[in-house]
């Protein structure tokens, strides 16, 4: 199967607690090269911009200040089968609902706050990784 990259944020959350090292640590065990990452903050308006396919859903506006509440870890992630494999160790988007050993059911709080991003298909990969690392093509 060929490599392929996703893109991952940790979330506020995760970051403001201490989870980010044993996040990390979680990734790379499961075969992740880490390709490219930074800590950064969103404002509300570049977290509305990532999420603006949500624009429409009731969550969005508190999505958009959750989001922008304080630092997160932005990385682009390589691996066969990356994008599938990496949605399978996060869990699902509720952690109520999230797989035991997930990163969501370890870490995440709530829907809302739960801990970790991960693209769903290759092309947003693409997408979310071009709007944190504009030069991707160099890693
Ligand atoms: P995922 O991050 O699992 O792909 P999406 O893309 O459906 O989930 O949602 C994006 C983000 O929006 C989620 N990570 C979560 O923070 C938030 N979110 C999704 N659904 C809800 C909801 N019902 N209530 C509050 N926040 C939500």
């Amino acid at each position: 199967m060929a490599k392929n990259r996703t893109f991952t944020m940790i979330k506020p959350d995760a970051v403001a607690e201490g989870n980010s090292g044993a996040i990390l640590k979680l990734i790379e065990e499961a075969g992740f090269r880490i390709v490219a990452m930074k800590m950064t903050k969103l404002t509300a308006e570049r977290a509305g911009q990532f999420y603006a396919v949500h624009k429409e859903r009731p969550f969005y506006n508190d999505l958009c200040v959750y989001m922008s509440s304080g630092h997160i870890i932005a990385a682009i992630l390589e691996k066969e089968n990356g994008v599938a494999d990496f949605r399978t160790l996060i869990g699902a988007t509720n952690p109520a609902e999230a797989a035991e050993g997930t990163i969501r059911n370890l870490f995440a709080k709530s829907i809302e706050a739960n801990a970790i991003h991960g693209s769903d298909s290759d092309e947003n990969a693409q997408i979310e990784g071009s709007f944190f690392f504009a030069d991707t093509e160099k890693f």
